[in-house]
């Protein structure tokens, strides 16, 4: 299991060095957005943000794999349509790191019926059914350290700054 906040510091105003954590979201594009040729879309959105990618993938998910990431919803009567779906071909599994980025994330995808998500949102305007709704995003820190640690090896994810960062984040 890796941690999917990774400590950096910071002087603050006080003069003492306080040390924050850098937020991950894992964030996964699905058979259906791979097949439809979605995956440049989807990652420019998340560049344009400003989040910094530190791990990217395409795989086909194992059986294993799938249950295992969707376990929450293991009683539901979806589940098994859900699990033949994302091991139904390639997926593009990513981690994004940035102030904010789980809760932004989840904002930038939209809601899970893609008919109620709002235009401006991935799902709101790329996709039309709940079975197919092209993206996951982490909903919370919890999921989020589970989930990276479900997908990616530790020496998968690259600690790096961005060259321009200084014109994303103020300090
Ligand atoms: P989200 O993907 O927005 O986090 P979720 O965690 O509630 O949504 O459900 C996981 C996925 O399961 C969702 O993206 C699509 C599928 N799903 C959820 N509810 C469903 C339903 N009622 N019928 C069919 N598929 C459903
Ligand atoms: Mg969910």
């Amino acid at each position: 299991m890796c941690l999917p906040i990774r400590a950096s510091g910071v002087d603050d105003d006080d003069g003492f060095f306080k040390v924050m954590a850098a937020e991950r979201s894992f964030i996964a594009i699905k058979p259906d957005g791979v097949q439809r040729g979605l995956v440049g879309e989807i990652l420019g959105r998340f560049e344009r943000k400003g989040f910094k990618l530190v791990g990217l993938k395409q795989l086909t998910p194992t059986r294993e794999l799938a249950e295992q990431h969707y376990g929450v919803h293991k009683e539901r009567p979806f589940f098994a349509g859900l699990v033949d779906f994302i091991t139904s071909g390639p997926v593009v599994a990513m981690v994004w790191e940035g102030d904010g980025v789980i809760t932004s994330a989840r904002k930038m995808i939209g809601a899970t019926k893609p008919l109620e998500a709002e235009p401006g949102t991935i799902r709101g305007d790329l996709a039309i059914n709940i079975g197919r709704n092209v993206i996951h995003g982490s909903d919370a820190p919890e999921t989020a350290a589970f989930e990276i640690g479900l997908w990616f090896q530790p020496s998968e994810l690259s600690d790096w700054t961005p060259s321009d960062q200084g014109w994303r984040v103020e300090g």
